[in-house]
């Protein structure tokens, strides 16, 4: 699988570094919702879902966690420990969030509104969801 990891440009002076994200320059979609997961608990796993549209980017900004991504085919495992790092998360993929540290700030850039509509939260669904998605690929 090809993992998508984005890279920011920190503007760095003697105060420190600040990092801007703009939308379709930085993030390659618009940008219409924000969010972030922090205090997680130890040994606490989040997601075991996928999209049916929503694209993502993810950024551990404080801290470190692990992404693991499943297309159906085969299966990643990232590490997200940089706030200049992103990972492209595209529609159509499993992904688990694990192994944060106390410390971590999962903050996620989204294209699309919150709706429980798009989720796909049933693994058989996915893997049925995907081969469907891959028999109209084929057809084109
Ligand atoms: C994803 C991974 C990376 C909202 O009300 N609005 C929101 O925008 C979001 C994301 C969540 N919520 C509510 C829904 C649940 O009652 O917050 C609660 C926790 O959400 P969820 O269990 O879906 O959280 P995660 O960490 O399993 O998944 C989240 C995103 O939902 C998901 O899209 O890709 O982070």
């Amino acid at each position: 699988m090809q993992v998508k990891k984005v890279y920011f440009q920190p503007h760095g002076d003697e105060r420190g570094q600040l990092i801007a994200l703009e939308e379709y320059k930085d993030i390659p979609f618009r940008i219409r919702r924000v969010y972030y997961i922090y205090d997680t608990a130890e040994g606490v796993t989040r997601g075991y879902h996928a999209h049916k549209s929503l694209q993502q980017i993810l950024i551990c900004i404080h801290g470190s966690c692990k992404i693991r991504l499943d297309n159906g085919r085969e299966k990643e495992i990232v590490l997200l420990d940089k706030p200049n790092e992103g990972l492209y998360v595209s529609n159509a993929m499993w992904r688990e969030m694990f192994d944060f540290s106390p410390d971590a700030v999962l903050m996620v850039l989204a294209s699309e509104l919150y709706d429980e509509a798009d989720y796909i939260r049933n693994y058989n669904d996915f893997l049925e969801y995907v081969s469907n998605c891959d028999e109209t690929t084929d057809g084109e």
